[in-house]
């Protein structure tokens, strides 16, 4: 059969099975959009859309940017793929040595995937095998939290606290447990960082104990949990999660996949929060979200570790055919010159007190029962109609969406992440198109 026997008609939608979607309310009353630029998507008729939320979190130069288009193609046309496994081409290593000369403490060595559920599950089986290459096989249990997204693997599910992502599934990793999230509604409308709550971190400790933790391979956590609702972590509590894993020889791995490159006005949640984990994942920004790419970055003392014995055998029995793909580095190099040349983390930063005023402008708004913010990130809680979770924040998508807004919304808390180059206006709009549609909604 030839691969298009038949003239395919462009408005049916039914072919394919979208992810993470409610695919048949979806398909009755779609919303589509063909193209951006900056900061704006355009509908098929060529209506604008303000981009709320950087795509999903990962346009952080802004759409359409012209010197990562070019390397892109430049790319394609130089080497379009070459393998990666026993061979290897320049860009990749460039691009890794530009990651290097970014990296926090004593991060310092790169290894490409291409998703950020790829980087978690990456992180999770060099831990395991790290810990194996010093004779401590026995360290087989991870560490994850309540309302953790790690992407969809079956490592990050497993780590991930997320119910809904991981019940349709049964079968899990084994060998799994869960700090509490830290989120605590009696710290409502906190700006930034909260003062109180650090001590959830020393619930660690508890576990270790249960679990002994001599088999503990490493912890995993976000340091801004973003997908669940944007909790910011409370003063003190990464700094506790550091000392106690550093304590035990446990890795602590941190999950930059959306707070890597500059969402929170610094290159990594690390940075900011000066506390530097032995593992970071990545992905999203690293590209601007154009080619598909994630990292892992580890410690000198991790790779170390592996750099032993004849070498002739193979390392780490793991990677991927796209692992370090041409055109992904290509972007990735073109992407980190953008962010330093248009100094967008510093930007960020710098936007951060007029973006936390506008969010927390809302509050008193109908339906809002809290509101967070960091960096270029911030969170309306929204109070959720009864029996009804969800309905709420999916009608304000809806009536932003119309009214030329993508926001993103879990349950029924809004997120909004844009891209680091928006503006003052751009942020005055966000606010006053959601705040609208929010005493629209019922
Ligand atoms: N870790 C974290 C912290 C993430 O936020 C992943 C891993 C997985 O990345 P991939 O590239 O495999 O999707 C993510 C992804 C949302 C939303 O609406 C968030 C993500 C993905 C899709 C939607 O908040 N984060």
């Amino acid at each position: 059969m030839s691969a298009s026997p038949q003239p395919v008609d462009p408005n049916n939608l039914e072919a394919l099975w979208m992810p993470f979607t409610a695919n048949r309310q979806f398909k009755r009353k779609p919303r589509l959009m063909s193209r951006a630029e900056g900061m704006y998507y355009y509908t098929p008729d060529n209506r604008e859309i303000l981009d709320g939320t950087a795509g999903l979190w990962c346009v952080n130069a802004g759409h359409g940017r012209k010197p990562i288009v070019e390397a892109i193609q430049k790319q394609a046309a130089k080497l379009d793929y070459a393998p990666n496994f026993q061979m290897g081409h320049p860009i990749a290593f460039e691009f890794a040595a530009r990651l290097q000369a970014m990296l926090p403490g004593d991060l310092n060595h790169v290894f490409y995937t291409n998703s950020g559920s790829e980087s978690v599950d990456t992180a999770l089986k060099i831990a395991l095998a790290y810990h194996r290459a010093r004779g401590q096989g026995q360290r087989v249990r991870f560490i994850g939290r309540e309302r953790g997204y790690h992407g969809v693997g079956f490592g990050g599910i497993s780590v991930g606290g997320i119910v809904g992502n991981r019940k349709q599934f049964g079968a899990q990793l084994p060998y799994v447990d869960h700090l509490p999230h830290t989120h605590d509604m009696s710290r409502a409308y906190t700006k930034g960082q909260p003062e109180t709550g650090a001590d959830l971190a020393d619930r660690l400790e508890g576990l270790l104990t249960l679990h002994d933790p001599s088999t503990v391979a490493a912890v995993i956590v976000e340091p801004v949990a973003g997908s669940t609702g944007v909790l910011v972590p409370p003063k003190g509590y990464l700094e506790k999660l550091r000392a106690i894993c550093s304590k035990h020889g446990i890795l602590l791995i941190f999950d930059e996949v959306i707070t890597g490159f500059g969402r929170l006005g610094t290159s990594f949640a690390a940075d900011r929060f000066k506390v530097v984990p032995d593992l970071m994942t990545v992905a999203k920004g690293v590209t601007n979200g154009t080619v598909p790419m994630g990292a892992v970055f580890a410690t000198k003392a991790i790779y170390d570790a592996f750099m032993d014995g004849p070498d002739n055998v193979i390392e780490l029995f793991h990677g991927y055919t796209y692992s370090g793909h041409p055109l992904a580095c290509a972007a990735g190099l073109a992407t980190l010159d953008v962010y330093r040349d248009e100094g967008l983390f510093e930007r960020a930063a710098a936007l951060e007190p007029y973006w936390q005023d506008a969010i927390h402008s809302l509050k008193g708004t109908k339906h809002v029962i809290d509101l967070r913010n960091i960096g270029l990130i911030g969170g309306i809680e929204l109070e959720s109609r009864p029996g009804a979770v969800g309905a709420r924040a999916y009608d304000v998508l809806v009536d932003c969406f119309e009214a030329g807004l993508l926001i993103r919304v879990t349950a029924d808390i809004v997120a909004l992440s844009p891209p680091l180059i928006v503006e003052k206006k751009h942020i005055d709009r966000m606010v006053d198109t959601l705040g609208t549609a929010l005493k629209r909604a019922a």
